[in-house]
């Protein structure tokens, strides 16, 4: 996708996202917003407290709603973000190897001959 395609999504999703059409993004329409543009983010179990900072991450000018130019100032890094190395994983453990099953010996039945 390119930066151009990227913004394009961006902006279609923010006037998706703004409810009421006053071109404003509040915190109730933020967060599915949000989460539309950030699809893999672990946010999507967050508080309402740790919502609320994000909010007030994007909204610079404090008036508790979101504007298209205040948005895209943080959606622009998306990207980047996504570029950012994962954190080196836990190594997996490794699954046990399954017991070998011992091989019982088989009881050997011995037919005497009998005499008669
Ligand atoms: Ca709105
Ligand atoms: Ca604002």
């Amino acid at each position: 996708m390119s930066d151009q395609q990227y913004q394009e999504a961006c902006g279609f999703i923010f006037r998706k996202s703004d409810l009421n059409k006053d071109e404003m993004v509040s915190f109730d329409e933020f967060t599915p917003m949000y989460l539309l543009v950030h699809p893999k983010t672990p946010f999507n179990r967050a508080t309402k407290g740790q919502w609320t900072e994000m909010f007030d991450l994007y909204d610079s000018n404090g008036d508790a709603l979101v504007s298209w130019t205040e948005a895209w100032r943080l959606f622009q890094y998306k990207e980047r973000f996504d570029l950012m190395p994962a954190r080196e994983k836990e190594p997996e453990s490794t699954a046990k190897p399954k017991p070998a099953t011992p091989v019982e010996p088989k009881e050997t039945i011995v037919f005497e001959p009998v005499g008669i």
